[in-house]
């Protein structure tokens, strides 16, 4: 173990799930957290801590004594903005204070694609280009992104902000060809996330090593990670599914259909 006591945010999430596994080796002391049942503890390297994000004092007290955080948990889909204001928007906020006030070092983002999902599918995107955040999920990230910028020019905390494409156990759809993240590649991204030593606040696409990607990920690499899976196996299957009309969002821009989704209520 190279960490003292890791925090996971998000873990009974379907990323938190499989991190909660594939990261024991990466700390002394696992500390799982969600608003979601958690179940037991799963040895003892674990703390199991429920934690509501958007409860400021709570996610100090979850924070203290940790040296690093995978921030997993949040509104995952877009949602109406009052309910990505609470997990995503105060739940960063509270992160990032909490990492402030007990010394912790490092943070890993699950950021998204929806951060730059008003692109069109045709355009190639490194991790500098302006934002085109697709709905409030993809600006709750955005904000995320910038809230690490700024603890770390005013505070040193160290940030790696991965843009997460499509992690699932296989690509569920044509969009997902080019956005697929296996959890093998997640995880080692996650790792050398959490170890590269002077990331100061990195941006890093979360994509396979798929036939065609959207995405530059030339920061990516700088942290010494190269995807290897990658979603072609997955084709034929794939494209079994009956096919996509080229004006459909899903094939038009690089967020899909969550650039179609809202506006909720009135
Ligand atoms: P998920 O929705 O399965 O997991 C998110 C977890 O956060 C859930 O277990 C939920 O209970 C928890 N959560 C929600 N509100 C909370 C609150 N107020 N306090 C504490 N916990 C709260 O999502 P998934 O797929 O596991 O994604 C994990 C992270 O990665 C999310 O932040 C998501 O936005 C991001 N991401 C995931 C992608 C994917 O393809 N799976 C793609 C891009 C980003
Ligand atoms: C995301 O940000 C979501 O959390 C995930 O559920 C997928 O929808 C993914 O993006 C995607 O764009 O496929």
């Amino acid at each position: 173990p190279r960490l003292q006591r890791l925090l996971l945010t998000g873990a009974a999430g379907g990323l938190g799930k499989v991190l909660r596994e594939r990261l024991v080796p990466s700390a002394q002391a696992l500390r799982v957290s969600d608003i979601a049942p958690l179940g037991e503890a799963r040895g003892p390297h674990e703390e199991v801590r429920p934690c509501d994000l958007a409860d400021r004092q709570a996610v100090a007290a979850l924070l203290q004594g940790c040296d690093a955080i995978v921030h997993l948990g949040g509104v995952s889909v877009e949602r109406p903005f009052e309910e990505i204001l609470e997990a995503n928007i105060k739940g960063i906020f509270n992160v990032y204070e909490g990492a402030r006030r007990h010394g912790v070092k490092r943070v890993v983002f699950a950021s998204s694609n929806h951060v730059i999902g008003f692109y069109k599918q045709t355009e190639t995107l490194d991790a500098n280009v302006l934002r085109r955040p697709d709905g409030y999920y993809g600006l709750s990230k955005s904000f995320g992104e910038d809230m690490a910028q700024f603890y770390f020019d005013r505070y040193g905390i160290e940030t790696v902000s991965i843009r997460i494409g499509s992690s699932f156990p296989e690509p569920l759809n044509r969009r997902m060809m080019h956005t697929w993240l296996s959890y093998d590649d997640l995880t080692a991204l996650v790792e050398k996330a959490l170890f590269t030593p002077g990331v100061g606040h990195t941006v890093v696409y979360g994509a396979s090593a798929n036939e065609k990607v959207w995405w530059d990920n030339h920061a990516a690499a700088k942290l010494g990670w190269t995807p290897r899976d990658s979603s072609e196996p997955f084709r034929a299957k794939v494209e079994a599914q009956p096919p996509v009309a080229a004006d459909d969002p899903n094939a038009v821009y690089q967020g899909g259909a969550f650039t179609a989704q809202g506006p909720f209520g009135d």
